[in-house]
């Protein structure tokens, strides 16, 4: 079994409705893959890369799972798709029905074509770093010996500097709610 973190991002309609209602809706759909064992706020966040487009909606969830790191890939994939996810017709940082990105897993580091773990923009992506900061605070991340909070006090050494970016939001039918007591998932 490992525990794996998935970053969530949409920033335009599928079936499920709105970006917030596909978010839900996919992390019900996770559960095909695994155990969704807790999931973050969700939060409204502004556009990086490419900024003529909606803000995004994110979320990270943790993830339990006996998928191979490639089978989970391949399973991200497919819900992707069944939101409407159309690569051929979209572009890099451009907008999307639904993203999912595998963060971590465990201690792994992974570096193959299609599949690079941690995901190699992690410590840059505030839109990223808030959602996994709330569920896994002190997981340290392979590759960079620093934990979570760590990475995110790197991007925002002054708390007060936080700009509108990354705001939490409430969103019907998302539940958020802390993994563990302990605080330390996937740190044995
Ligand atoms: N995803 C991207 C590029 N830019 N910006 C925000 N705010 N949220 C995202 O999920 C996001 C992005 C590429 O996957
Ligand atoms: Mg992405
Ligand atoms: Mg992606």
């Amino acid at each position: 079994m490992r525990t794996s973190y998935i970053g969530m991002g949409s920033n335009l309609a599928s079936w499920a409705g709105p970006p917030e209602a596909t978010l839900a809706a996919a992390a019900l759909r996770l559960e095909t893959l695994g155990r969704v064992r807790c999931r973050s706020s969700l939060y409204s966040t502004e556009p990086v890369g490419f900024a003529g487009q909606p803000r995004f909606v994110n979320a990270v969830v943790e993830l339990e799972t006996d998928l191979t790191p490639r089978a989970l890939l391949e399973g991200l994939l497919r819900v992707e798709q069944e939101f409407g996810r159309d690569r051929a017709a979209s572009f890099v940082n451009g907008p999307r029905t639904l993203d999912l990105d595998i963060l971590l897993i465990d201690r792994m580091a992974i570096s193959e074509p299609g599949l690079e773990i941690p995901h190699p923009r992690l410590a840059e992506r505030a839109f990223v770093l808030i959602p996994l900061q709330e569920i896994a605070p002190m997981f340290l991340v392979p590759g960079r010996q620093r934990t979570v909070a760590q990475l995110l006090h790197s991007l925002f050494p002054d708390p007060e500097s936080k700009t509108d970016a990354v705001v939490s939001i409430d969103g019907s039918g998302w539940r958020a709610g802390a993994c563990r007591d302990d605080g330390v998932p996937g740190a044995s």
